[in-house]
């Protein structure tokens, strides 16, 4: 009986989809694959993760994406503590004149800087900027705690807020004018660690990605034209949205080289008494990776959550029938919740009696919990429950003794899923090009384009020109890590002299 009602609810088709959304009334308006941002903006909200706040650009985080952002935090807290980073906590305003201090760094940004200029009704004497990011707010404090090479590394983190007064068109986690991250500030004796640190960090991004948001992503080295204009060089893990053809910048890791240290005097004495300059590091993920996750697993009927990051992994769901035993039913599932709780899976119950089990399916569908567990009259009577996929829908019933064993092996079945099938549609969108003709149509197509490149910042300009149009440039993504070979002899696909390495190439976030 329970599974004659999942099969109503769980129907995706067009005229059965809109059955639902009378029946329920919880269905979206949009699809994701007719009206994206629409779509997006809609998920979001009736998955319970975002509410519209009444400043553009900023929103509220629901419990539901609260839960999420902490989970990837607990991983990278834990991971970054075992590389001796400590974490610490600096004030959210600067001083214009600190503030000011990295011109380079600041110039292109300063548009995006917020200031406080008043207190109540009367003017402050001197603003106040509100943090974009820390280095102008951190630095001058390195330069006094550091002193000699027992000092170093300093290795330094915080979780925090970061405002940046942005005006091209917000899009809720993913370009916010308030957003929260993680900031990472290090400072070490020679370079050697520093570039080592880089890649650390970068590969516990990756893992946020791919083992928690079931996200693939490509590692690699950003443009010179791309990389933090303040560093040494930029490293980052790059992610793609195949509906909208655009890749996104899903965390950074750059080497900041010495330009910091020689601005804020961050000197050190070694062990022969010899003066040096540090070598410094700073990386950040933001909620971001929360927008990135939904762009790429969401569905026409919400969110699709891994459940790696789920709050709630398992939803149970009582299913009465008029002439069942009722009390006996929700006695199985508070059983159920409880047996799946005790082995460490994060289960809930629905037992509201002022919703029918048609509507919370729907409604734990909306918000992307990945397994579905039903138990009405008949699996009661067989000692069994009636799980349901998230990401596929697929049925299954489990017989009550093996429970925990199976639920686990369906959750990483689906963990696993979830990847494969966003890395199958991502390399789907990947072209290989080596002309210019042959690029332009790839960028026609939405794909993310690897081509071989000269490595020269004229020709990367030349790109952004050349490709300017309503869907706004393209631009040069990385370099991967993993390079394929380069034939002696292959040409840059826009300037024609001689390649020196393979670059992506795409629109993006
Ligand atoms: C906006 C206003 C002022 C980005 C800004 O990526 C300054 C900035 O420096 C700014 N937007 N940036 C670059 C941030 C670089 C770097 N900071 C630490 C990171 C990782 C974490």
């Amino acid at each position: 009986m329970a599974g004659g009602n999942a099969k109503k609810s769980n129907a995706s088709g067009g005229v059965k989809k809109k059955e639902v959304k009378k029946e329920t009334g919880l269905g979206l308006a949009n699809r994701k694959d007719e009206n994206f941002g629409e779509w997006y903006s809609e998920v979001v909200v009736n998955g319970e993760m975002i509410e519209y706040y009444d400043i553009s650009g900023c929103y509220i985080l629901r419990p539901w994406a609260m839960a999420i952002w902490e989970i990837m935090q607990k991983f990278f807290d834990a991971e970054i503590k075992k590389m001796d980073i400590q974490n610490c906590y600096f004030p959210l305003f600067v001083s214009p004149g600190v503030l000011q201090k990295e011109k380079d760094h600041v110039e292109g940004f300063a548009p995006e800087v917020a200031w406080v200029t008043k207190s109540g009704e009367s003017e402050l004497e001197v603003p106040i900027a509100i943090r974009p990011t820390s280095e102008t707010v951190m630095y001058p404090y390195y330069s006094k705690w550091i002193r000699g090479h027992r000092d170093l590394p300093l290795k330094l983190n915080q979780w925090c807020n970061v405002v940046r007064w942005e005006f091209s068109h917000p899009t809720p986690f993913i370009r916010s004018r308030e957003f929260l991250w993680q900031e990472g500030h290090t400072a070490f004796a020679t370079k050697a660690e520093a570039d080592a640190e880089v890649l650390d960090i970068l590969e516990l991004y990756r893992r946020i990605y791919e083992e928690y948001l079931a996200i693939p992503v490509i590692k690699g080295k950003k443009s010179e034209m791309e990389k933090f204009a303040g560093g040494l060089y930029t490293t980052s893990v790059e992610a793609f949205v195949p509906n909208t053809g655009r890749g996104i910048q899903g965390a950074t890791s750059h080497c900041l080289g010495q330009n910091f240290a020689k601005m804020f005097e961050i000197n050190f004495e070694n062990e022969k008494g010899e003066k040096g300059m540090v070598w410094q590091n700073s990386w950040a993920y933001s909620t971001r990776t929360i927008g990135v996750m939904v762009m790429v697993h969401g569905d026409d009927r919400g969110l699709v959550l891994p459940p790696k990051v789920a709050s709630v992994q398992v939803i149970v769901i009582p299913v009465p029938y008029k002439d069942a035993d009722t009390q006996a039913i929700f006695d199985a599932c508070s059983a159920t919740v409880a047996s799946l709780s005790e082995a460490g899976i994060r289960a809930k119950a629905d037992s509201r009696d002022n919703y029918s089990p048609g509507w919370k399916y729907s409604h734990w569908e909306m918000k992307g919990v990945p397994l579905r567990i039903e138990i009405g009259p008949k699996d009661l009577a067989n000692s069994q429950v009636r799980a349901v996929r998230r990401d596929n829908s697929a049925k299954t019933d489990i017989p009550r003794d093996k429970l925990v064993e199976q639920v686990k092996e369906m959750l990483d079945n689906i963990q696993q899923s979830l990847f494969d099938a966003a890395k199958q549609k991502r390399d789907a969108c990947i072209q290989t090009v080596k002309t210019w003709d042959e690029f332009v149509e790839a960028l026609g197509q939405r794909k993310m384009i690897l081509a071989p490149w000269c490595d020269e910042e004229e020709v990367e300009i030349e790109v952004k020109a050349r490709t300017k149009g309503e869907m706004g440039a393209c631009k040069s993504l990385c370099s991967p890590f993993d390079q394929p070979e380069l034939l002696e002899g292959t040409k840059c696909f826009a300037s024609g002299k001689p390649a020196k390495k393979w670059t992506y190439w795409g629109r993006s976030y």
